[in-house]
């Protein structure tokens, strides 16, 4: 059994060896480099005047404002039109030959002002207010008027940047019958259904190795439609790679949400009615990213109970554009904003109570599962309590140790969804020679989920892992495939693998008994060996033997699985660290951190730890570090030296404890972990400050200037 085992990573030896090849690694004959022209001004019209061969929003998609921006650009850093050059520095130093003649328009980059629809952020819009949805139960209004505590307040989870090593980047090759794409993406079969719907040609996508994403890549960019056009017409193979600052400015941000709230409770802490506005900055219209973040926002509002029993409830969700990028998907998609919004509270409430953080939080939590919360989330399994009880010597072992030496204690609890469908393909086919290749319909990039699913079709195939070939990432390796995002990937693309593996077992089971002059009936599969029921070892076949037998006998050992997805599942825990806060100066340093969570099964520990840790670390690093700073309508941070990212020397000490008092309802039983440490390590951090600095605080990041006294 390989399934809960820490397998080393089989994606890691070919990138030790410097062997990655990523889309920049991509070399065609007579390839030409692509630069865009980004807007300057957050909003106005504009007109070019170029002495080169520029592609505009006119000839890319003409009549529209987008992908390309013809006439109104609503960001800084929208693209308004591609150069092409015969070398990357060409392309930029060719920038200086187009002319954008701007006229201004009024623009407002803060949702909350936009809302009231004064500034129009886009001429083609109604209404600045692009969703708006309200979740309702119980009798809120009157439950909060009958509560003895009533707290309310305002809370910003503020607009960042997804910070992946790799940049986005595509190399477009139309070879006169088909558009061949290598795209940095989350979902080669994704961005090939979005293009062909573009252009109405034939595509093959292809993800190289991709160095990460958190969610900035799975929407099709601007940028990304208008180099598979313009490579139909050019007749030569295209590249384009932004730089980092244009990444930092064009690729979706991520977060940027609001609420305002009234809470009441109980002088004992338990919270009786939740009355809540949430307001999301969508940033400038444009359809891709809508689609994405609308549902964002909606996640945040459903998941703002957390796992706490409020049967009173009420929000109002609302999206606003803005004349800023787009926000997307970003390392947990809603659910941090809803997590970090409800531990926010539940924190001043201990405060304002004197309750312990983790006592408040006990009486409040959920019974027993399933659960269903008041907006209608279900979540599946697990036992909230019995971790909690877990959780406690661990807890008071790090109270004992922050007063003992003067430290900050923070404790923040998590629910969320993961492993959305609608479906996941996987496709398993042994080559004459055994070679057993398992394909996916998935994208990971960075995660080690390959590594999962050699575990996983080992396991289901009963043969030794190093048998096992694992890929992903291209149109023509599979029919169709959905992607790696909300932490689904091993859990719902490797129930797709122990489904394929399954039926691979019935082909190798007909080439067996028709090699042993047998009814299918009368043979079994086992350890890699087709047997006779009755004779067992006496009369048995070995996998390359029923490899090679299969073909001679017609039977192809190719299979495809598609898995649906009926419903999502929900992992949770509970998170706690020791920050070290110099009240006068401000400096923080998160000194230890524990995880306790309940992820379902774990497949391979070694990469749900890994996942922990790096989402653990952006957690942190939104509490303390991280922010989109905006000004004028532009990013003023938009390089590694300003945005401030989090190195090894900001890491503290990291435990993980898992247990499984659930598993979901899928062959894995596993749930995601991929995004957990991110939703949950930023109230942790928050939380820790505010208890030690006994006051709420409601805007991140917490640099020393903020926190100093
Ligand atoms: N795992 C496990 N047992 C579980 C759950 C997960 O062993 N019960 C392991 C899996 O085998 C896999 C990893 O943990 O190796 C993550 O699995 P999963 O939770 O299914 O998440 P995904 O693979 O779908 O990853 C997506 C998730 C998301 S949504 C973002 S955003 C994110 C993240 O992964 N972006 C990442 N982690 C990232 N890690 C890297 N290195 N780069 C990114 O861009
Ligand atoms: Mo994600």
């Amino acid at each position: 059994m390989y399934v809960g085992k820490p397998v080393k990573r089989i994606e890691d030896l070919n990138f030790i060896k410097g062997r990655g090849n990523y889309v920049d690694d991509i070399v065609l004959p007579n390839m030409k480099y692509v630069v865009f022209v980004r807007s300057e001004r957050p909003h106005a019209n504009f007109k070019i005047r170029s002495s080169i061969p520029f592609y505009g929003g006119d000839i890319v998609n003409p009549g529209k404002d987008f992908p390309i921006a013809s006439k109104e650009t609503t960001y800084v850093g929208q693209p308004l039109g591609a150069i092409v050059a015969n070398d990357p520095y060409e392309a930029h130093d060719l920038l200086e030959e187009v002319e954008v003649e701007y006229e201004d328009l009024p623009y407002e980059t803060d949702p909350l002002k936009a809302m009231r629809d004064e500034v129009k952020v886009y001429s083609g819009l109604e209404s600045n207010v692009g969703l708006r949805k309200n979740f309702e139960a119980g009798e809120p209004e009157k439950t909060l008027k009958e509560s003895p505590v009533v707290i309310e307040g305002e809370l910003k989870n503020q607009r960042l940047i997804a910070s992946p090593m790799e940049t986005r980047g595509i190399v477009a090759w139309f070879d006169g019958r088909k558009l061949n794409v290598w795209s940095s993406t989350q979902s080669a079969h994704y961005l090939r259904r979005n293009l062909v719907n573009f252009l109405g040609a034939d595509v093959r996508a292809i993800q190289p190795d991709v160095g990460g994403a958190f969610g900035s890549k799975i929407i099709t960019h601007p940028e990304e439609y208008a180099v598979s056009f313009l490579s139909t017409k050019v007749g030569f193979p295209l590249k384009w790679i932004p730089t980092r600052t244009e990444e930092m400015i064009s690729a979706g941000h991520g977060r940027d949400k609001h609420l305002s709230y009234k809470v009441g409770a109980t002088r004992e802490g338990i919270i009786t009615a939740l009355i809540g506005e949430v307001v999301g900055n969508l940033g400038a219209p444009y359809q891709d990213a809508y689609d994405d973040e609308s549902g964002n926002i909606l996640s945040t509002s459903r998941m703002i109970l957390g796992p706490y029993l409020i049967r009173n409830a009420k929000v109002n969700a609302l999206g606003v554009y803005t004349n800023l990028v787009p926000t997307t998907s970003y390392r947990g998609a809603g659910r941090p904003e809803g997590t970090y919004f409800i531990e926010s509270i539940i924190n001043e409430l201990s405060i304002e109570l004197k309750i312990d953080q983790l006592e408040i939080r006990k009486r409040n939590l959920i019974k027993s599962t399933p659960y269903e919360n008041a907006f209608g989330v279900t979540y599946d399994s697990g036992d909230y309590y019995e971790l909690m009880r877990k959780s406690e010597p661990y807890y008071f072992a790090m109270k004992r140790k922050a007063e003992a030496e003067g430290l900050c204690l923070g404790v923040a609890m998590y629910v969320e969804i993961t492993g959305f469908g609608p479906w996941e393909t996987s496709r398993i086919y042994v080559k004459s020679d055994g070679k057993i290749v398992v394909v996916s319909g998935t994208g990971p990039h960075g995660q080690g989920d390959g590594t999962a699913f050699a575990q996983l079709a080992a396991d289901a195939l009963e043969i030794p892992i190093e048998w096992v070939e694992v890929q992903w990432g291209d149109t023509n390796i599979i029919e169709d495939g959905i992607g790696t995002w909300g932490s689904r990937t091993v859990t719902v693309g490797g129930s797709a693998v122990i489904k394929a593996a399954g039926m691979l077992k019935e082909k190798l089971k007909e080439a067996g008994a028709k090699s042993l002059n047998l009814d299918v009936e009368d043979v079994i599969y086992e350890n890699g060996e087709v047997k006779d029921k009755r004779e067992g070892e006496r009369k048995s076949l070995k996998f390359k033997e029923l490899a090679e037998n299969a073909y001679k006998l017609g039977i192809s050992l190719d299979v495809t699985a598609v898995y649906p997805v009926n419903k999502p599942t929900s992992p949770y825990g509970i998170h706690m660290a020791l920050l070290r806060l110099d009240k006068e100066t401000g400096e923080t340093k998160v000194e230890e951190y524990l995880g306790i969570d309940d992820v379902g099964n774990v497949i391979n520990p070694l990469l749900a730890e890994g996942q922990f840790q790096g989402g653990v670390m952006q957690g942190i690093s939104q509490a303390l570090y991280e922010e989109a700073t905006i000004q004028e309508g532009r990013v003023i941070n938009s390089n590694f030296g300003d945005y401030l990212l989090p190195t090894a020397m900001e890491a503290p000490r990291m435990k993980w404890e898992h247990f499984t008092f659930g598993v979901s309802p899928h062959p894995t039983g596993s749930k995601g972990i991929g995004e957990a440490g991110a939703v949950v390590a930023t109230p942790v951090v928050q939380n820790a400050l505010a208890q030690c600095l006994g006051r709420r605080l409601n805007a991140m990041p917490y640099h020393p200037e903020r926190l100093a006294t």
